[in-house]
């Protein structure tokens, strides 16, 4: 198995972290879609990493057919329940989650360009996305079933990830004030092997 990405994208930590968990044997491709040269397109159409080649050849992509993939393989432990509607609620935790990061990579790019040509408007917009959201998981992760409860599920791990990546980019640097279980989520995931083996550089 084949994972093409790269060692900053927190989509990519996702897929990586649930590889390691599962404890399934896989190569990393170091890919950075944004530098030129780049191959990722020949994975993916989109130009955007995670890109998974199974073992068979197939291409996946998208973390989040990638994770139902990974899923379908039946290597424990799981991280969706197998029942496909008990599995929508933690799938939507783990698209609220995925939004934040998405959101946080927006203003990062944003960030990146001239002070001039940034759109205001915009980036209070994707600051909102990331603020909203936040609040969210951390009800969730209060109320402690859909996240934040004692056997970790993909709703975790992108909650993880999503963290992570606000630390790595010092987006919004004070996200953990007032949010105390997704602080304790993030100290409880990070201290697992497979986060810290995926600590982006
Ligand atoms: N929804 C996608 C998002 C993937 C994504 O946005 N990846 C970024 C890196 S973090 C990327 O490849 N960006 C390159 C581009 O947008 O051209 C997923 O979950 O895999």
């Amino acid at each position: 198995m084949k994972l093409i990405g790269s060692y900053t994208s927190p989509f990519v930590r996702k897929i990586s972290v649930m590889l390691l968990e599962k404890g399934i044997v896989f190569e990393f491709v170091n890919d950075p879609p944004y530098e030129p040269g780049s191959r990722v397109v020949e994975y993916n159409p989109l130009g955007k990493v995670p890109a998974l080649v199974a073992d068979d050849g197939e291409v996946f992509y998208d973390s989040r057919v990638i994770a139902e993939y990974l899923e379908l393989l039946a290597c424990a432990p799981a991280f969706l329940p197998i029942d496909r509607h008990a599995a929508l609620p933690v799938r939507q935790v783990e698209a609220l989650a995925d939004g934040v990061t998405e959101a946080a990579s927006a203003l990062f790019r944003e960030s990146q360009r001239p002070a001039e040509k940034q759109d205001e408007s915009w980036v209070l917009r994707q600051r909102e996305k990331v603020l909203h959201g936040l609040d969210a998981l951390e009800a969730l992760a209060q109320e402690k079933k859909l996240l934040n409860a004692e056997q970790i599920t993909l709703a975790d791990i992108a909650t993880g990830c999503a963290l992570g990546y606000l630390n790595l980019r010092r987006i919004i640097p004070n996200w953990c004030v007032g949010r105390p279980e997704l602080v304790k989520l993030a100290e409880r995931l990070f201290a697992r092997e497979s986060f810290a083996r995926t600590m982006p550089p």
